[in-house]
């Protein structure tokens, strides 16, 4: 070591005081405990749903969430299977799927066959799921759910249609639980973040009807009626504002010789199509609402009307919010969403 260089590293020791008998160790902040999530999908109607699920896989893996259950709302037979395809490959096979049998019946769509498709004899995306009428029912396994977990820690992303929440709402006192399903809600569930409705003007449109609400209206006038817990909506305009940069779906996927979400992506709308990440950001602000990536509306109540508008309405105390997002915001919010959707499973480590 010559003089300068001696010179340079003492002078470290004394500024960082690595060497002081009396200095803790470096230590990361004590990490917030992992959030309770139940996420509620419509699988197979556009591939956002399948980038969604992906992305709560990463966070689980990042300890910042536990995926405690998926319900699905639209009952096709493959939808239920294909989700566990995802759960599986994502290393958590044993996360419950159940499916409605009575939602909008949608049809199968572009890409819920990759449950079924095989290279030789072997299944390309393994799953225990055979069909989804051989899963648990939604309001059964919510109820279950509810029941076993500590007041207000549940957190519900809907992303799909209204149907499994707005049957939880209705539930009677069973031998799960000896509340009726709202209260069982109010008690254990502290937030719904979902995907749905328009809160600014669309293509010039001030009364954009939203596809997650038409697609069952009562079922979401019953919700935005009747649930108890604070709500934060993430309506068209947030997704449409991120599309998902193709050069992440041709480029951060191929780790592995079939990715789903990525072999999804290509059959529902290939690139160059860069698809709308609508159900990805309700999952951001779920998981992670004190990073500042969206900002928060003022309090509100929002109504369904009876051609499926939502309308919010301000309201001091009101239980509604929808998402914000400026340009910086929404530079943000894209490279999170690009980092967790494609981030690799880990079958080893932070599970589930
Ligand atoms: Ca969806």
């Amino acid at each position: 070591m010559n003089l300068p260089n001696l010179h340079l590293f003492a002078f470290l020791i004394l500024a960082t005081g690595a060497f002081a008998a009396d200095t803790p160790p470096l230590q990361p902040p004590p990490k917030a405990p992992p959030v309770q999530i139940v996420f509620d999908t419509d699988i197979g109607n556009d591939v956002d749903d399948v980038l969604a699920l992906a992305m709560l896989h990463s966070l689980a893996t990042r300890g910042d969430c536990k995926l405690l259950a998926v319900t699905v709302t639209n009952p096709h037979e493959l939808s239920g299977p294909f989700v566990d395809a995802i759960n599986t490959f994502y290393g958590r096979p044993n996360i419950p799927v159940a499916v409605t049998r009575r939602g909008p019946n949608t049809g199968q769509g572009k890409f819920l066959g990759l449950a079924a498709i095989k290279d030789g004899d072997a299944p390309r995306y393994p799953h225990q799921l055979k069909s989804s009428a051989e899963s648990p029912d939604p309001v059964k396994l919510l109820r279950q759910l509810l029941a076993k977990a500590a007041d207000q820690s549940l957190v519900l992303v809907q992303v799909g249609f209204f149907t499994n929440f707005a049957d939880l709402l209705d539930s009677k006192p069973d031998d799960i639980s000896p509340l009726p399903g709202r209260e069982l809600v109010k008690r254990k569930a502290r937030l719904l973040s979902v995907m749905a409705g328009a809160f600014q003007t669309i293509n010039h449109n001030n009364h954009y009807r939203e596809y997650n609400v038409i697609k069952d209206i009562p079922a979401a006038r019953k919700l935005a009626k009747d649930w108890p817990t604070p709500v934060v909506w993430s309506g068209f305009e947030i997704g449409i504002a991120v599309p998902f940069p193709v050069q992440s779906i041709e480029r951060d996927f191929s780790y592995t010789p079939h990715h789903p979400a990525a072999e999804s992506y290509y059959l529902y709308n290939p690139p160059p199509h860069e698809r709308p990440t609508w159900d990805l950001t309700a999952v951001l602000h779920a998981v992670m609402p004190d990073r500042s990536y969206f900002s928060l509306s003022p309090p509100g109540v929002v109504t369904v009307e009876e051609d499926g508008f939502t309308r919010f309405t301000p309201k001091r105390n009101g239980r509604d919010r929808f998402l914000i997002m400026n340009e910086t915001e929404a530079a943000r919010v894209k490279e999170a969403l690009v980092q967790l959707s494609s981030q690799p499973p880990n079958h080893t480590a932070g599970k589930p």
